[in-house]
């Protein structure tokens, strides 16, 4: 086949795989697909996947500080479903052609990102009650749309992903609506917690559209089905009602009720915070990647005793 022919062909079968697309037909591993699809949709489940198990440590922080039995059962079994997110996430990345290794090689070497938001601190146990509410409430939103995404691996991944979700958020709703109507010092805490997680949690949907560069190839193959500022205002809308009704005030002096769409105009996000805690200067990216770290080090006999125990038995 000479250089025309091969280009011809790839055109057809783009064609193609964006009709299959087109018909809501879900992409399975061993079906042909453009090789950038296949890098975009392993470049944001790898990164996926290291925001769930880098998004364990604030809360992890917290299981021997829960202040009753009932809080600390709930809170181990959050982590512990986050923890299985990112396996379920990193086997999705598998099925098209990245291996653990590489995945990992790639966190801990700086090489891959993950979520903005677990580069902040969780200060007191209000967070946890925060965190349950506006992050995974944050996640959910965006998940709930890549449920519906083109890759049948990471769809239904995102299936159980947000039913699971779905339970961390109500747990957190539970705790703030609780300190919102508890003793003068809950309240105090609750807003603290809102003042410190608020505008982190906005900054999790990425970039303006206008500068978010995956965007377009993203929603061409069906992988986003909404944009950033499209989620974003989404949250907003829904989060911002729920907050005042408990008392609670949003920090942000600018934030209106728009008659006109129908929408809580937020003031703008601080972008020049995101790139930098993006590029590793956030108020906790060296202690997040160095615990990540520490686990891969400490963890090496485990992998070396599961390849021996395969070596022995599987071949
Ligand atoms: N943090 O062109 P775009 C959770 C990067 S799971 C860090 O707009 P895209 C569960 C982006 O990668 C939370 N980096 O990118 C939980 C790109 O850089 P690259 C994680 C960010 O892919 C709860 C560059 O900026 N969820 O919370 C962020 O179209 C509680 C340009 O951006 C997911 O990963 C950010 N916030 O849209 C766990 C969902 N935003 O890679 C524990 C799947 C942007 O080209 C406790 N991912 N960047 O070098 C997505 O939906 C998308 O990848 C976005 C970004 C929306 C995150």
């Amino acid at each position: 086949m000479n250089d025309s022919e091969k280009l011809l062909e790839s055109e057809e079968r783009i064609h193609e795989f964006e009709a299959r697309i087109a018909r809501g037909e879900k992409i399975e591993p061993g079906d042909w697909m453009p090789a950038e699809y296949r890098k975009q949709l392993i470049r944001m489940i790898s990164q996926h996947a290291h925001s769930e198990i880098v998004g364990m440590l604030p809360e992890g922080a917290w299981i021997t500080r829960a202040p009753n039995l009932r809080r600390k059962i709930t809170l181990l079994a959050k982590v512990q479903d986050e923890a299985g997110h990112g396996q379920y996430l990193y086997h999705a990345a598998e099925t098209l052609g990245a291996t653990r290794e590489e995945m990992i090689d790639a966190l801990l070497t700086g090489k891959a990102k993950y979520s903005s938001v677990f580069n902040y601190p969780s200060l007191t146990w209000a967070d946890m009650g925060m965190i349950g509410w506006l992050v995974d409430g944050a996640a959910i939103m965006n998940q709930t749309m890549l449920a519906h995404c083109s890759y049948g691996p990471y769809s239904r991944a995102m299936v159980r992903i947000c039913t699971e979700e779905t339970f961390h958020k109500k747990q957190g709703m539970e705790q703030v609506i609780k300190y919102a109507r508890g003793t003068p010092k809950q309240k105090e805490m609750a807003q603290d917690a809102l003042n410190r997680w608020w505008w982190p949690s906005l900054m999790m949907f990425g970039p303006h559209d206008s500068n978010s560069p995956n965007s377009a190839q993203l929603i061409r193959w069906g992988v986003k089905t909404k944009t950033n500022d499209e989620l974003r205002q989404e949250f907003i809308n829904k989060m911002v009602p729920d907050l005042q009704l408990l008392g609670l005030e949003i920090p942000d002096p600018d934030l209106h009720y728009d008659k006109a769409s129908g929408n809580w105009v937020s003031g703008e996000i601080n972008w020049d915070e995101f790139w930098r805690v993006l590029k590793g200067d956030g108020p906790c990216n060296q202690e997040r990647m160095q615990a990540r770290r520490a686990a891969h080090e400490n963890g090496v006999w485990v992998r070396e005793a599961l390849n021996a125990y395969a070596e022995r038995y599987e071949h």
